[in-house]
């Protein structure tokens, strides 16, 4: 039996209807709203079984995926207490201070965050995180805090997932009660690429904590403290939350002659971190630069500099982090940032698994569940294959990242953008262009968005076939990118030591620099009439919605257009998201709490003569046909 609705009503697709249509067939618009999400749900599924996935074209070949196993959890007693708890129980002063004497180390997961957003562009989706959130929380409460947003992750989950940022954390937060949330902060440039205005970062950082986030961790991309101090402040007075302030580790601490990032630039910077608010420090090492011996001292001078926790992020790119975080264990680091070991290595975290087998018998060891953890690898190296059009290529580690400095996420990401700029075979190239770039900019912290600047700057070196010499030859009159001109113009602030005035001067070409800090320039968010004139063009959205309009209109635009046509794709199986389904596979949806859907496919046809193809399901037992154009 074929029900026939609006959507499917070949008169109505067509136009060859009025008005008066709607009260001859008032039967085709009775949709009960489960049967409409169910349409838009198969619109999704006939258009990714015809004509792919746009994110992964040419990529996806006939895999069959093994089915993940969720590791099992006692439904009962409910959740142990974890580190939420214990912030909640004592406070953040105190718990801050508690955590500073504690002999054991502890860990932060990034499986959630950075994991994923340096080895799988950041393409994880919901679905997968939350399918093991609950187990994990109960069987790992000894995890000092769960990374889960933040970083790339706000912007992918809108672009490419189709998916709401807000809803990813609120499901975490109920499947996580008793863990530590953490997200990634860029500052003024929150979790965009750009300054925004400040009472924006201010509500951002308010509506962050009240859905759930407990750890703000926050970064400036040039270690700016004037760009980091306002949101360590909104998140000591807007919020119950930890400001953990990063600053962001670039060169080597241990480099003799001329070096720009001493001991002293970074215990400098630690003191005003704190003096500026924060709860704890971070040392986040987006390459992987810190070196064991460096990490020593690093850690030591930073524990004696501030009385705060002190937390060591790296990427294990160059494959020795295990060694950094064994040194700054020994120098009394209190947390380090580890992934579960299948999305672990490389430009990812070091290995959260083996570290705490290798801790066993260590002093500052700690009891821990391997056994789960074990369990919760395993889940993600099955799940891991669903992404595998995303992996980099890089098969080991490699010693050349101390000479190009390049971050984890960008250094995976790398080659994919070379290709798509027809640069495929220029990769060494653009590598060492990198590290020409960071030194025609006067050797400046490279982490996102300072690291997408140096990044273009080295890709368009590259395409042009330009030398530094030709770089600074003012006669030459180049088209610089537009991410340059803006760093030149000072939009993500000033880097230590200032701008090379020389390089400067070309680039600006008689422009000149800001006044101030970047975000100081921009008039304050006026909520009240810019919230009424967002839901005017988007009557379906909510203010999370729109905060997420205001760090990326475009995207977002998109993303409610994606919505109203496909309905909320989370539920999808990820394998049928990305990869469609094939003749007679079976599928279960589950829309919303006690709405499940069955679908079967039963046929593709071919293109009629306008290009459009009719895709039967079998929809909980019934034929449903929809139909997509065919783009091929
Ligand atoms: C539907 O599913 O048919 C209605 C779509 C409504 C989607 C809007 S888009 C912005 C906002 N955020 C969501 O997650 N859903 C709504
Ligand atoms: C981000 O800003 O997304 C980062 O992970 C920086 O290291
Ligand atoms: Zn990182």
């Amino acid at each position: 039996r074929f029900l026939e609705n609006v959507i499917t009503n070949d008169v109505f697709r067509k136009g060859n209807c009025t008005v008066a249509f709607i009260d001859h067939h008032p039967e085709l618009f009775k949709l009960s709203q489960i049967r409409d999400r169910g349409t838009k749900t198969l619109m999704y599924l006939a258009d990714v079984t015809v004509n792919g996935h746009p994110d992964i074209k040419g990529k996806a070949e006939n895999r069959l995926f093994r089915t993940p196993v969720v590791p099992v959890s006692d439904p009962l007693p409910p959740y142990p207490p974890g580190m939420k708890d214990r912030l909640q129980q004592m406070g953040r002063e105190p718990f801050v201070q508690w955590l500073r004497e504690e002999k054991p180390v502890y860990y932060t997961d990034t499986t959630f965050r950075d994991a994923h957003q340096s080895l799988l562009a950041t393409r994880v989706r919901t679905k997968d995180l939350l399918a093991v959130a609950e187990a994990y929380a109960k069987t790992n409460p000894e995890i000092f805090s769960m990374e889960v947003w933040g970083g790339a992750t706000f912007d992918v989950a809108m672009r490419f997932l189709h998916e709401c940022p807000w809803r990813r954390l609120q499901l975490l937060r109920r499947a996580m009660p008793n863990m530590l949330l953490q997200m990634l902060f860029r500052g003024s440039n929150a979790v965009g690429y750009s300054a925004y205005p400040e009472n924006l970062i201010a509500t951002f950082i308010e509506k962050a904590a009240e859905n759930g986030i407990d750890v703000f961790r926050i970064f400036d991309s040039l270690n700016w403290v004037e760009a980091m101090a306002p949101s360590i402040r909104f998140v000591r007075e807007r919020t119950n939350a930890i400001a953990q302030a990063a600053i962001s580790y670039t060169g080597d601490v241990l480099r003799s002659g001329n070096n720009k990032y001493t001991l002293q630039y970074y215990t400098d910077l630690a003191r005003r971190l704190e003096d500026a608010g924060a709860h704890m420090l971070a040392v986040k090492d987006m390459a992987g630069l810190l070196k064991p011996e460096a990490a020593a001292v690093l850690i030591g001078t930073l524990r004696e500099a501030v009385r705060l926790p002190v937390v060591l992020h790296t990427h294990d790119t160059a494959g020795v982090q295990s060694a950094t975080y064994l040194k700054a264990i020994e120098a009394g680091v209190n947390v380090v940032d580890t992934a579960i070991a299948s999305l672990s290595g490389l430009t990812s975290q070091p290995n959260l698994n083996s570290l705490i087998a290798i801790m066993d018998g260590h002093p500052r060891g700690r009891e821990m569940n391997l056994a789960s953890l074990n369990q919760h690898s395993n889940y993600w190296e099955d799940v891991r294959e669903y992404y595998y059009p995303f992996e980099s290529d890089m098969k080991a580690g490699t010693a050349q990242i101390y000479e190009n400095e390049i971050p984890g996420g960008q250094y995976s990401n790398l080659r994919q953008q070379a290709e798509s700029l027809g640069l495929g075979d220029k990769l060494e190239q653009i590598k060492r262009n990198y590290a020409v770039v960071n030194q025609l900019f006067g050797d400046i912290v490279k982490v996102t968005p300072s690291s997408k600047v140096v990044g273009d700057m080295a890709l368009f070196m590259t395409s042009n076939q330009l030398t530094a010499e030709d770089v600074l030859d003012g006669s030459r009159n180049l088209a610089f990118p537009a991410s340059v001109k803006g760093f030149f113009r000072g939009e993500l602030g000033v880097p230590y030591g200032g701008f090379p005035a020389e390089l400067q001067r070309i680039v600006l070409k008689g422009d000149k620099q800001l006044e101030g800090s970047p975000n100081a320039q921009l008039p304050p968010v006026d909520f009240e009439a810019d919230f009424m004139a967002f839901r005017e063009k988007y009557p379906h959205a909510e203010f999370l919605d729109y905060l997420s309009f205001q760090m990326f209109p475009k995207v977002f635009d998109e993303y409610y257009q994606h919505a109203m046509v496909f309905g909320n794709v989370e539920a999808i199986p990820t394998p049928a998201f990305f990869y469609g389904l094939k003749q007679g596979e079976e599928i279960l949806i589950t829309l919303s709490k006690g709405k499940t859907i069955i679908v079967k496919l039963l046929y593709v046809l071919p293109a009629d003569e306008h290009g459009m193809r009719t895709v039967v399901f079998e929809l909980n037992g019934y034929a449903r046909r929809v139909q997509v154009r065919d783009h091929a």
